[in-house]
């Protein structure tokens, strides 16, 4: 019986139209069972992924995504990074609100400080304001990488489904 399930699964997967992009097209099946999410990919990293546009600020922006049983997205990569480069005025997982200076991921992590520099806008991030402590992907005019921003500005934002 278990053998064949994975015998017609195995057929399945073999027969999928696309072979070149079969994995991207696989895990957009998956992303796409969650409403307003899709996959993007650049190389082999693969992201399910979901542009909001009805602009909140940092906590409920994180609060919608959770919401959803999703999480502001956390681009913890340079190639992750090259994914997030094209959205505009965007919140994504990543703040010093714990402790100033000290950026964390939606998950917990720490950003390193190689992708720090090569993420964030040149000068940024700046805590021109006690409150920017959120960082916010091409906010403000010619700024193509990341500021950090008040947290209470109404931006879109990306929630992030980990599968
Ligand atoms: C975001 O807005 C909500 C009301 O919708 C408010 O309760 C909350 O304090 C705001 N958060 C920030 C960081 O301004
Ligand atoms: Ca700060
Ligand atoms: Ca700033």
């Amino acid at each position: 019986m278990a053998t064949r399930i994975v015998v017609i699964l195995v057929i399945c997967i073999l027969s999928f139209p696309s072979y070149q992009g079969r994995k991207v097209i696989i895990n957009d099946i998956e992303c796409r069972k969650f409403s307003g999410f899709q996959a993007y990919n650049e190389g082999n990293v693969k992201m399910c992924l979901s542009y909001r546009q009805d602009l909140k600020n940092y906590t409920d922006a994180r609060a919608d995504c959770a919401s959803v049983n999703s999480r502001l997205a956390v681009f913890n990569t340079w190639e992750k990074f090259q994914i997030v480069i094209p959205f505009e005025d965007a919140w994504i997982g990543l703040d010093d609100l714990e402790t100033e200076g000290t950026f964390k991921w939606a998950d917990g992590s720490v950003l390193d400080d190689n992708l720090k520099i090569r993420i964030f806008y040149p000068g940024e991030p700046n805590a021109v304001y006690p409150e920017e402590d959120c960082a916010c992907q091409r906010c403000w005019s010619n700024y193509n990488k990341l500021c950090d921003g008040p947290c209470y500005l109404a931006k879109n934002y990306l929630c992030e489904k980990v599968i």
